[in-house]
Protein backbone atom coordinates (compact mmCIF):
# COMPACT_ATOMS: atom_id res chain seq x y z
CA UNK A 1 0.00 0.00 0.00
CA UNK A 2 1.17 3.64 -0.75
CA UNK A 3 1.95 6.32 1.71
CA UNK A 4 -0.75 8.10 0.11
CA UNK A 5 -3.58 5.28 1.18
CA UNK A 6 -2.04 5.43 4.54
CA UNK A 7 -2.15 8.81 5.19
CA UNK A 8 -5.35 9.18 3.68
CA UNK A 9 -7.00 6.79 5.49
CA UNK A 10 -5.61 8.43 8.91
CA UNK A 11 -7.07 11.51 7.49
CA UNK A 12 -10.44 10.55 7.04
CA UNK A 13 -10.62 8.65 10.62
CA UNK A 14 -9.30 11.30 12.32
CA UNK A 15 -12.03 13.75 10.71
CA UNK A 16 -14.58 11.41 11.69
CA UNK A 17 -13.62 11.20 15.05
CA UNK A 18 -13.59 15.09 15.40
CA UNK A 19 -17.52 14.82 14.64
CA UNK A 20 -18.31 12.08 17.20
CA UNK A 21 -16.30 14.36 19.52
CA UNK A 22 -17.68 17.90 18.45
CA UNK A 23 -21.47 16.23 18.61
CA UNK A 24 -20.95 13.90 21.50
CA UNK A 25 -22.40 11.08 19.75
CA UNK A 26 -23.86 8.04 22.36
CA UNK A 27 -23.74 4.68 22.35
CA UNK A 28 -26.94 4.31 20.77
CA UNK A 29 -25.96 7.31 17.92
CA UNK A 30 -23.47 5.37 17.08
CA UNK A 31 -25.07 1.66 16.64
CA UNK A 32 -27.58 4.30 15.08
CA UNK A 33 -25.35 5.44 12.41
CA UNK A 34 -23.11 2.39 11.50
CA UNK A 35 -26.20 -0.06 11.34
CA UNK A 36 -27.88 2.77 8.57
CA UNK A 37 -24.52 1.85 6.69
CA UNK A 38 -24.51 -1.79 6.96
CA UNK A 39 -28.35 -1.68 5.84
CA UNK A 40 -26.79 0.53 3.18
CA UNK A 41 -24.44 -2.17 1.71
CA UNK A 42 -27.01 -4.73 2.46
CA UNK A 43 -29.41 -2.83 -0.13
CA UNK A 44 -26.28 -3.09 -2.83
CA UNK A 45 -26.22 1.22 -2.46
CA UNK A 46 -23.04 2.31 -1.14
CA UNK A 47 -22.06 3.37 -4.43
CA UNK A 48 -24.91 5.29 -4.70
CA UNK A 49 -24.22 6.52 -0.98
CA UNK A 50 -20.50 7.53 -1.84
CA UNK A 51 -20.98 9.43 -4.92
CA UNK A 52 -24.38 11.57 -3.78
CA UNK A 53 -21.79 13.17 -1.38
CA UNK A 54 -18.03 12.64 -2.61
CA UNK A 55 -18.19 12.35 -6.19
CA UNK A 56 -18.38 16.16 -6.59
CA UNK A 57 -16.10 17.05 -4.80
CA UNK A 58 -13.65 14.52 -6.90
CA UNK A 59 -15.10 16.45 -9.71
CA UNK A 60 -13.48 19.53 -8.20
CA UNK A 61 -10.03 18.58 -7.83
CA UNK A 62 -10.16 16.96 -11.09
CA UNK A 63 -11.34 20.41 -12.79
CA UNK A 64 -8.15 22.59 -11.34
CA UNK A 65 -6.08 20.39 -13.86
CA UNK A 66 -7.87 20.88 -16.89
CA UNK A 67 -7.70 23.81 -19.33
CA UNK A 68 -10.46 21.95 -21.85
CA UNK A 69 -13.61 20.94 -20.78
CA UNK A 70 -14.65 20.61 -17.42
CA UNK A 71 -15.39 17.03 -15.41
CA UNK A 72 -18.83 16.46 -13.95
CA UNK A 73 -19.76 13.34 -11.55
CA UNK A 74 -19.77 10.44 -13.30
CA UNK A 75 -22.20 8.54 -10.62
CA UNK A 76 -22.94 4.80 -9.54
CA UNK A 77 -24.51 4.00 -13.06
CA UNK A 78 -21.58 3.26 -15.58
CA UNK A 79 -21.38 -0.01 -17.51
CA UNK A 80 -18.13 -1.49 -19.14
CA UNK A 81 -18.09 -3.15 -22.34
CA UNK A 82 -21.18 -1.01 -23.85
CA UNK A 83 -21.81 -2.08 -27.39
CA UNK A 84 -20.55 -0.10 -29.99
CA UNK A 85 -24.02 2.27 -31.72
CA UNK A 86 -23.67 3.98 -35.26
CA UNK A 87 -27.08 5.63 -35.31
CA UNK A 88 -29.29 4.83 -32.47
CA UNK A 89 -29.01 3.51 -29.00
CA UNK A 90 -31.16 0.72 -28.25
CA UNK A 91 -34.74 1.88 -27.01
CA UNK A 92 -37.01 -0.53 -25.10
CA UNK A 93 -40.33 -1.56 -27.87
CA UNK A 94 -42.35 0.51 -24.55
CA UNK A 95 -39.87 3.73 -24.94
CA UNK A 96 -40.94 3.78 -28.32
CA UNK A 97 -43.79 6.78 -27.95
CA UNK A 98 -41.19 9.09 -25.95
CA UNK A 99 -40.03 12.32 -27.45
CA UNK A 100 -36.72 11.91 -29.46
CA UNK A 101 -33.19 13.82 -29.08
CA UNK A 102 -30.18 13.72 -31.07
CA UNK A 103 -26.98 13.86 -29.80
CA UNK A 104 -24.31 15.64 -31.38
CA UNK A 105 -21.18 17.34 -31.38
CA UNK A 106 -17.11 17.72 -31.76
CA UNK A 107 -14.53 16.50 -30.19
CA UNK A 108 -11.53 18.49 -30.00
CA UNK A 109 -8.23 19.13 -28.51
CA UNK A 110 -7.04 22.36 -26.86
CA UNK A 111 -5.78 24.40 -30.18
CA UNK A 112 -9.14 23.41 -31.85
CA UNK A 113 -7.42 20.34 -33.65
CA UNK A 114 -10.09 17.30 -34.59
CA UNK A 115 -9.43 14.13 -32.60
CA UNK A 116 -10.77 11.26 -34.52
CA UNK A 117 -11.50 7.67 -32.81
CA UNK A 118 -12.36 8.91 -29.84
CA UNK A 119 -15.21 7.03 -28.13
CA UNK A 120 -17.62 8.38 -26.55
CA UNK A 121 -19.38 6.10 -24.12
CA UNK A 122 -23.10 7.68 -23.17
CA UNK A 123 -25.52 5.92 -21.03
CA UNK A 124 -28.85 7.84 -19.13
CA UNK A 125 -31.94 6.81 -17.57
CA UNK A 126 -34.53 5.45 -18.84
CA UNK A 127 -38.21 7.54 -18.61
CA UNK A 128 -38.74 5.56 -15.51
CA UNK A 129 -36.02 6.92 -13.92
CA UNK A 130 -34.00 3.28 -14.44
CA UNK A 131 -30.59 2.54 -15.11
CA UNK A 132 -30.17 -0.55 -17.85
CA UNK A 133 -27.40 -3.30 -15.91
CA UNK A 134 -28.44 -2.42 -13.02
CA UNK A 135 -31.92 -2.07 -12.33
CA UNK A 136 -35.32 -4.15 -12.85
CA UNK A 137 -33.26 -6.84 -14.83
CA UNK A 138 -33.32 -3.88 -17.84
CA UNK A 139 -30.71 -5.51 -20.66
CA UNK A 140 -27.58 -3.45 -20.16
CA UNK A 141 -27.98 -2.69 -23.68
CA UNK A 142 -30.35 -0.58 -23.69
CA UNK A 143 -29.50 3.57 -23.62
CA UNK A 144 -25.69 3.17 -23.18
CA UNK A 145 -23.51 3.00 -26.14
CA UNK A 146 -19.75 3.56 -27.92
CA UNK A 147 -19.93 6.35 -30.40
CA UNK A 148 -16.63 6.86 -32.45
CA UNK A 149 -15.48 10.21 -33.85
CA UNK A 150 -15.20 10.79 -37.41
CA UNK A 151 -12.56 12.30 -39.06
CA UNK A 152 -13.29 15.82 -38.42
CA UNK A 153 -13.77 14.97 -34.85
CA UNK A 154 -17.96 14.88 -35.00
CA UNK A 155 -20.26 12.22 -33.81
CA UNK A 156 -24.13 11.94 -33.75
CA UNK A 157 -26.03 9.77 -32.31
CA UNK A 158 -30.11 9.63 -31.20
CA UNK A 159 -32.01 8.08 -28.58
CA UNK A 160 -35.06 9.12 -26.60
CA UNK A 161 -35.02 12.59 -24.29
CA UNK A 162 -34.04 11.93 -20.67
CA UNK A 163 -36.39 13.60 -18.05
CA UNK A 164 -35.70 14.76 -14.33
CA UNK A 165 -33.95 12.09 -12.60
CA UNK A 166 -34.46 10.46 -9.01
CA UNK A 167 -31.88 8.42 -7.52
CA UNK A 168 -33.27 5.54 -6.13
CA UNK A 169 -35.30 6.71 -3.08
CA UNK A 170 -36.73 3.25 -1.98
CA UNK A 171 -34.02 2.31 -0.04
CA UNK A 172 -31.67 2.93 2.62
CA UNK A 173 -29.75 6.08 0.96
CA UNK A 174 -33.33 8.39 -0.31
CA UNK A 175 -34.21 7.16 3.75
CA UNK A 176 -31.23 9.55 4.79
CA UNK A 177 -31.68 11.96 1.90
CA UNK A 178 -35.50 12.32 2.73
CA UNK A 179 -36.12 11.76 6.30
CA UNK A 180 -32.94 11.75 7.86
CA UNK A 181 -31.76 15.08 5.88
CA UNK A 182 -35.01 16.32 5.05
CA UNK A 183 -33.67 16.94 2.00
CA UNK A 184 -34.86 15.15 -1.47
CA UNK A 185 -33.35 12.82 -3.80
CA UNK A 186 -33.72 14.33 -7.19
CA UNK A 187 -30.63 15.29 -9.80
CA UNK A 188 -31.77 17.10 -13.47
CA UNK A 189 -31.96 15.20 -16.54
CA UNK A 190 -29.06 14.42 -17.72
CA UNK A 191 -26.51 12.67 -20.00
CA UNK A 192 -23.50 10.74 -18.98
CA UNK A 193 -20.47 10.96 -21.21
CA UNK A 194 -17.14 9.03 -21.26
CA UNK A 195 -14.89 9.86 -23.72
CA UNK A 196 -11.22 8.35 -24.61
CA UNK A 197 -9.11 9.24 -27.16
CA UNK A 198 -5.28 7.95 -27.82
CA UNK A 199 -2.50 10.92 -26.35
CA UNK A 200 -5.64 12.49 -24.38
CA UNK A 201 -7.03 12.54 -20.90
CA UNK A 202 -10.22 11.09 -20.46
CA UNK A 203 -13.14 13.29 -19.69
CA UNK A 204 -16.11 12.04 -17.87
CA UNK A 205 -19.20 14.59 -17.80
CA UNK A 206 -22.66 15.33 -18.48
CA UNK A 207 -24.75 17.11 -20.47
CA UNK A 208 -28.26 18.65 -18.63
CA UNK A 209 -31.26 20.63 -20.69
CA UNK A 210 -31.27 24.49 -19.98
CA UNK A 211 -33.75 25.26 -17.13
CA UNK A 212 -34.38 22.41 -15.61
CA UNK A 213 -35.19 22.91 -12.12
CA UNK A 214 -32.48 20.61 -10.44
CA UNK A 215 -29.61 22.07 -12.06
CA UNK A 216 -29.03 24.15 -8.81
CA UNK A 217 -30.77 22.12 -6.42
CA UNK A 218 -28.89 18.45 -7.23
CA UNK A 219 -29.05 15.62 -4.89
CA UNK A 220 -25.48 14.70 -5.52
CA UNK A 221 -24.25 18.51 -5.16
CA UNK A 222 -23.53 18.42 -9.01
CA UNK A 223 -23.21 22.00 -9.32
CA UNK A 224 -24.11 22.65 -13.02
CA UNK A 225 -22.38 21.68 -16.08
CA UNK A 226 -20.37 23.78 -18.62
CA UNK A 227 -23.37 21.44 -21.10
CA UNK A 228 -26.49 23.42 -20.03
CA UNK A 229 -28.18 22.75 -23.61
CA UNK A 230 -30.77 25.03 -25.00
CA UNK A 231 -33.99 24.02 -26.01
CA UNK A 232 -33.34 23.27 -30.05
CA UNK A 233 -35.33 21.05 -32.29
CA UNK A 234 -34.97 19.79 -35.95
CA UNK A 235 -38.91 18.99 -36.50
CA UNK A 236 -40.00 16.78 -33.44
CA UNK A 237 -35.96 15.70 -32.24
CA UNK A 238 -34.66 17.58 -29.55
CA UNK A 239 -30.58 18.36 -30.64
CA UNK A 240 -28.41 17.92 -28.02
CA UNK A 241 -25.28 19.62 -29.36
CA UNK A 242 -22.19 18.71 -27.19
CA UNK A 243 -18.59 19.85 -28.20
CA UNK A 244 -16.00 18.34 -25.94
CA UNK A 245 -12.53 20.04 -25.72
CA UNK A 246 -9.74 17.87 -24.59
CA UNK A 247 -6.53 17.68 -22.59
CA UNK A 248 -3.69 16.12 -23.77
CA UNK A 249 -2.55 12.87 -21.78
CA UNK A 250 -0.18 14.25 -18.74
CA UNK A 251 3.02 13.37 -18.97
CA UNK A 252 4.59 9.64 -17.99
CA UNK A 253 5.56 9.83 -14.04
CA UNK A 254 3.61 12.81 -13.33
CA UNK A 255 0.64 11.08 -12.12
CA UNK A 256 0.18 10.49 -8.50
CA UNK A 257 1.14 7.01 -7.93
CA UNK A 258 -2.07 4.09 -7.39
C1 LIG B 1 -27.16 8.98 -11.06
O1 LIG B 1 -27.81 8.64 -12.17
C2 LIG B 1 -26.18 9.89 -11.19
O2 LIG B 1 -25.94 10.39 -12.40
C3 LIG B 1 -25.45 10.30 -10.07
C4 LIG B 1 -24.37 11.30 -10.21
C5 LIG B 1 -25.74 9.75 -8.83
C6 LIG B 1 -26.73 8.83 -8.71
C7 LIG B 1 -27.44 8.44 -9.81
FE1 LIG C 1 -27.10 9.45 -13.92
Amino acid sequence: MSNRTKDITLDIVEAVRDVLRRHEVTFDEYRAGFQHLAKTQGAGEIPLLIDVFFNSTIVEIENEKRRGSHACIQGPYFVQNAPNVAETLAIRDQDAGHPKMVMRGKVTGLNGQPVAGAVIDVWHATPDGKYSGIHDNIPPQYYRGKITTAADGSYECRSILPVPYQIPNAGPTGELLETYMQWHSWRPAHIHYWIHADGMRDLISQAYFEGDQYIDDDCCNGGGSEFMVPEVYEGDVRVMEVNFTLDPRAEAGSEKAA
